[in-house]
């Protein structure tokens, strides 16, 4: 493990090659309840280059009305299905936090996809790290400092790559700016996915 930065901790090659194609799988049982959408910007209605979905009790949308965390996907109208199990043992292996996360967002990228500098605060729960597994192509993912302006610094998160952003790195600005096409030969599709695990709501007792 490599702490980038005070609660940015890498866990580089987390996964193994045969815990990523396991994970994959699960995933494409995902893809086939939960359809990717693609999400929109609040406002505009301009669309992401990147495609989404969700599994968990709460995922996550965007749309010209705004960002939400809601039961049911935008399109079908079904609750999301199942966190996979691989991900929820990493939650318990690196999170170090007790409550059980409530959503997964998968993002897919295919060549040419990005996301802009942007900070992650629509959870309630700021108290609960973001954990992000890295499948596919590799990632130039940048982060900065919790003002917009402040100086950035860049790290590549390659196939079976894990994240833990917590502490003072919670609400740190961040961003992909590119995926490196034929960086990896897991997806026979090419392109990127990235899951983040999230606990949204306060655990309450
Ligand atoms: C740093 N996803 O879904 S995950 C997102 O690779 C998102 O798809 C990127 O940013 C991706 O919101 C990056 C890593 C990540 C997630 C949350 C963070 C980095 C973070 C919160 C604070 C600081
Ligand atoms: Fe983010």
């Amino acid at each position: 493990m490599a702490e980038l930065a005070p609660g940015l901790a890498f866990h580089p090659g987390y996964l193994d090659r045969s815990a990523q194609e396991s994970l994959l799988l699960e995933l494409r049982t995902v893809l086939v309840e939960a359809p990717a959408f693609v999400p929109r910007m609040p406002r505009t209605g301009k669309a992401f280059s990147v495609r989404m979905t969700n599994c968990g009790t709460l995922g996550w949308v965007s749309d010209v009305s705004g960002y939400r965390y809601q039961r049911a996907h935008p399109d079908t109208g079904r609750a999301w299905p199942p966190i996979p199990a691989a991900a929820l043992r990493a939650w318990q292996d690196l999170a170090g936090y007790e409550p059980a996360p409530e959503a997964c967002l998968v993002n897919l990228y295919d060549a040419g996809a990005r996301m802009g500098l942007h900070q992650d605060r629509d959870e309630e729960d700021l108290a609960a790290p973001v954990l992000s597994l890295s499948l596919g192509d590799t990632a130039l993912f940048r982060w900065g400092g919790t003002d917009r302006r402040a100086s950035t610094r860049s790290v590549r998160l390659a196939s079976g790559d894990a994240l833990v952003l917590g502490g003072a790195s919670r609400l740190a600005f961040h961003g992909v700016d590119r995926v490196l096409g034929g960086s990896s030969t897991l997806l026979g599709e090419g392109g990127r996915i990235n899951l983040t695990l999230r606990r949204v709501t306060p655990w309450l007792r």
